[in-house]
């Protein structure tokens, strides 16, 4: 349905506050009129850039609600399996050019919003991302979403309706503060399900009773209330009708008798203090990133969350009246990390505590429903949770996560008799002080099915983390689902242009739908009107990419320069300061070069972007050594054009979309073992960049795709890494690289400000065992940087590894991510459209 014929404009654009006559055939037109007027009540008149948006925004939303409701309607009368994906993060981004797209309309919208005097980009531009995501996690359950509907699977999400996003970054001095992210007002995307609630339970005590049937059971009793209430968010699906849910949890103070009486009894401050502690919950997402604190607050968020998500499955489950046996075959829940692993101890309470089920029937039924998905083998991030925490909060349950291990223990004892040592290696609960509960061991041994996100890291967990796991499971219970991203996003939206060339060359728009049809454009590769129209498209991208940097920084940047991007989150591992360091190694080599050599030098621009963690020092600091060496080497007139180091503010789903088809070569450089997957490689590599990498995560796999002639590969293998590692500790003498040391002189020599303020960067290195590597990988990056300088000068061969490699990369679509999850955990069936 997207080629839908388009209306002409009947007339010229008009100005501002001139009287307009609409033309009766324009739908969003005439839509977005009526609700400009009536639904925000404006006038033409005074109609802006805002009011535009808002009222396009609510022309959409009109025909998604009418595909929501029958996709609904359809899937319950359906009755067929269905998958929850359970999120604490969706990195949604914006909504409105996304709707656009699937309800395929997004031609007469422009000419519609032309005819009133607006730019469709601009009205687009107006809307605030939904960021209810750290990075790649959450931007990856947004990607599953779309995927999901598009192939027509019934499938909800299930997340927090977080009153602040991730927090707003801005550079100050060089450093980065925090603002918060209030986000909700007029956000036309969700839809507030005041008569959908769950009453959830904290605290209180557990008591022992006889039933009567004589049966002992347990009841979690005097526990305090917090009321969770649903927010619906459509999600489109593209070329089909299927509008899926995704379905938020506000917490909200219980609206029992209990506050009603504290304010009968004159108690009002109390009574308003517990309602904002209610609150409280849902208010704020964590902002980190790869790291796991073990904050009371988190925990009930994920338990909260948890909760209310499992009641509503089990609702719908109920009234099919079906017999619990049968519930794995109406329902797949999918954990995204570890984060969600209680609602595998709630879903065992409710089945034994209040269904009355027997125990062993109901952990059956609970392992058979849900699958986890691992994110992360580092170690700081892997999910603890204190005993004393949850035996407060969540008394009942952990109780049942101590019987849990027990049972567990016992079978591990049977199958491995006088190995105490493994016991206690796999058991659930750590033997510390506190003592810790493990939640990854928990969600092993309550899922039928545990994936890593690449290849390499799905290894690295069977043998590492997990590996007395697969010795006791069998190596079947692991699998690899090697991520992707969704093309509709970030191709054809983030890059129309591209999008339509391909399109213009394989005949239409089927590739959105079916990714490997991009291997098709390989035989284009040599086509010279092809090749030129694709370089035009990259350089309109850097082009528009040099203006929103001008815009922002102030600095001018060259757009025929190469331009090199790293935006990511700031993290140790990612190595950032691995790239600020190469940064400043090619500043003194072209200060220390004739005006002869510098003729040779291929222009550079060093682009940045991400947020740290509040309260990470180091990648703070990572932050601020980036804005300083910008400010200096921006403003060296001997420099001039060679090179520019630019710092993007704020970072997010809708900057990506603009930054990714802008890049040239953009950087994936973690310490090899370390990144799970990455998903940004994969959205550049699609717009026509390349990548330049170390051996880690999907980088793998995306070189086994495009072909190793056509990336730029350098570094430690993540074989080598532990031993290097053991080496700067132990070893002799630990010498640095050579040119790594000069550029740390420099530093020392305070050519970017107070040396002081960056010694932790420089010892890191040089005094605490380089844990990351960078001295060890210095010269192979450095190395690698001038390969691409060399490859960049040929301007054909660079134009073809680009084609070629867009052409290979149809395997990285969600699509067939979604769809080897559908086959080999969750075993369901998409619902075709039309059967109803
Ligand atoms: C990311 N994890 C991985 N975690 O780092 C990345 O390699 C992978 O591509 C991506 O998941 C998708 O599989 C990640 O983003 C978080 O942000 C968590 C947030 C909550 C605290 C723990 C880390």
């Amino acid at each position: 349905h997207l080629n839908l014929p388009t209306r002409k404009s009947s007339r010229q654009v008009p100005m501002f506050g001139r009287s307009v006559e609409f033309p009766a055939d324009s739908l969003p037109q005439k839509e977005l009129v009526r609700h400009i007027e009536t639904t925000l009540a404006r006038s033409l008149y005074n109609c802006d850039e805002n009011a535009a948006y808002s009222g396009t925004a609510l022309a959409f939303r009109d025909r998604l609600i009418i595909e929501w409701n029958k996709t609904q309607q359809r899937q319950t009368f359906n009755d067929q399996k269905r998958v929850y994906y359970l999120s604490l993060e969706f990195l949604m981004g914006r909504a409105l050019d996304n709707a656009m797209l699937n309800v395929g309309l997004k031609d007469a919208a422009r000419d519609g919003l032309k005819d009133l005097g607006f730019r469709i980009e601009d009205v687009i531009g107006q809307e605030h991302d939904a960021a209810l995501g750290n990075g790649g996690l959450g931007r990856l359950a947004a990607c599953l979403l779309d995927s999901m509907a598009t192939l027509n699977y019934p499938a909800w999400g299930y997340g927090l309706r977080y009153r602040y996003g991730i927090f707003k970054q801005e550079i100050v001095n060089g450093y980065q503060m925090e603002v918060p992210d209030y986000w909700l007002d007029n956000n036309p995307w969700e839809f507030p399900r005041h008569e959908i609630t769950v009453d959830i339970q904290f605290y209180g005590c557990v008591r022992k009773y006889q039933a009567e049937n004589g049966k002992i059971m347990h009841s979690w009793e005097d526990a305090e209330i917090v009321q969770a209430v649903a927010y619906d968010v459509p999600i489109p699906g593209y070329g089909t009708k299927t509008t899926n849910n995704l379905r938020l949890w506000s917490s909200k103070a219980s609206s029992g008798e209990f506050d009603f009486q504290k304010f009968n009894a004159g108690d009002y401050e109390s009574a308003v203090a517990d309602e904002q502690r209610a609150e409280t919950i849902s208010a704020v997402l964590y902002p980190n990133d790869n790291l796991e604190r073990g904050k009371e607050l988190r925990l009930k968020q994920q338990y909260f969350w948890c909760a209310a998500s499992l009641y509503d499955i089990v609702r719908r489950f109920k009234k099919s009246k079906r017999a619990w046996s049968e519930f794995p075959d109406q329902v797949a829940i999918q954990l995204n990390d570890t984060h969600p692993t209680l609602a595998i101890v709630e879903l065992q309470r409710i089945l034994i505590d209040t269904e009355g089920l027997e125990w062993d029937e109901a952990w059956n039924i609970v392992t058979k429903s849900f699958g986890y998905t691992n994110h992360t083998v580092l170690p700081e991030a892997l999910e603890k949770w204190s005993v004393p925490l949850l035996q407060n909060l969540l008394p009942r349950h952990l109780q049942i996560i101590y019987d849990v291990n027990l049972y567990f223990l016992q079978i591990v004892e049977k199958r491995f008799p006088n190995d105490r040592e493994m016991l206690s290696r796999v058991s659930i609960i750590e033997e510390s002080h506190p003592k810790m509960v493990r939640m990854a061991h928990l969600a092993i041994i309550g899922s039928h099915k545990v994936n890593g996100v690449a290849e390499l890291h799905s290894d690295l967990i069977k043998t590492t983390i997990f590996k007395d796991f697969v010795e006791i499971y069998g190596p079947d219970r692991f699998t690899n689902v090697t991520n992707g991203i969704t093309p509709r996003r970030w191709l054809h939206q983030a890059n129309p242009r591209l999008s339509a060339l391909i399109a213009e060359k394989l005949g239409g728009y089927e590739f959105l739908t079916d990714l490997t049809l991009l291997d098709k454009l390989e035989a284009f590769v040599d086509d010279k009107k092809f090749r030129t129209e694709w370089a035009e498209i990259k350089s309109a991208n850097k082009l528009r990419l040099a203006r929103y940097i001008k815009e922002t920084t102030g600095f001018s940047v060259n757009p025929d320069a190469l331009f090199d991007v790293q935006v990511k989150r700031i993290h140790e591992y990612k190595r950032q300061q691995l790239n600020i360091f190469g940064v400043i190694h090619r500043y003194l080599t072209i200060k220390a070069m004739s005006a002869e050599e510098r003729k040779k030098v291929v222009p550079r621009v060093s682009i940045f972007g991400g947020k740290a963690a509040p309260g990470y020092w180091m990648a703070k600091t990572v932050i601020h050594l980036i804005n300083k060496v910008s400010f200096v080497v921006n403003n060296d007139a001997d420099v001039g054009d060679l090179l520019k180091v630019i710092f993007i503010e704020d970072y997010n789903v809708s900057k990506a979309e603009m930054i990714c088809p802008a890049s040239d070569l953009s950087e994936h450089i973690s310490t090899a073992g370390t990144e799970a997957s990455g998903t940004s490689n994969m959205k550049f590599v699609l717009s026509g960049g390349l990548i330049i990498g170390t051996c880690d995560g999907a980088n793998i796999e995306i070189t086994r795709e495009i072909g190793e002639q056509n990336i730029f590969l350098f570094g430690t293998l993540a074989e080598d890494v532990e031993e290097l590692r053991h080496r700067h500790v132990y070893g002799q003498t630990f010498q640095i690289d050579s040119q790594l040391a000069k550029v740390f002189e420099a530093i020392k020599g305070n050519m970017f400000g107070d040396a002081g303020d960056f010694s932790a960067l420089t010892a890191s290195v040089e005094q605490h065992g380089d844990f990351y590597l960078v001295s060890d990988d210095f010269n192979s990056y450095v190395t690698t940087h001038e390969m691409v300088d060399e490859a960049f000068k040929n301007r054909e061969e660079w134009l073809a590894k680009s084609i070629t490699s867009v052409a290979r990369m149809g395997f990285f679509s969600t699509d067939r991510v979604i769809n080897e999850y559908a086959d080999s955990i969750w075993n369901v069936e998409p619902l075709e459209v039309g059967k109803d």
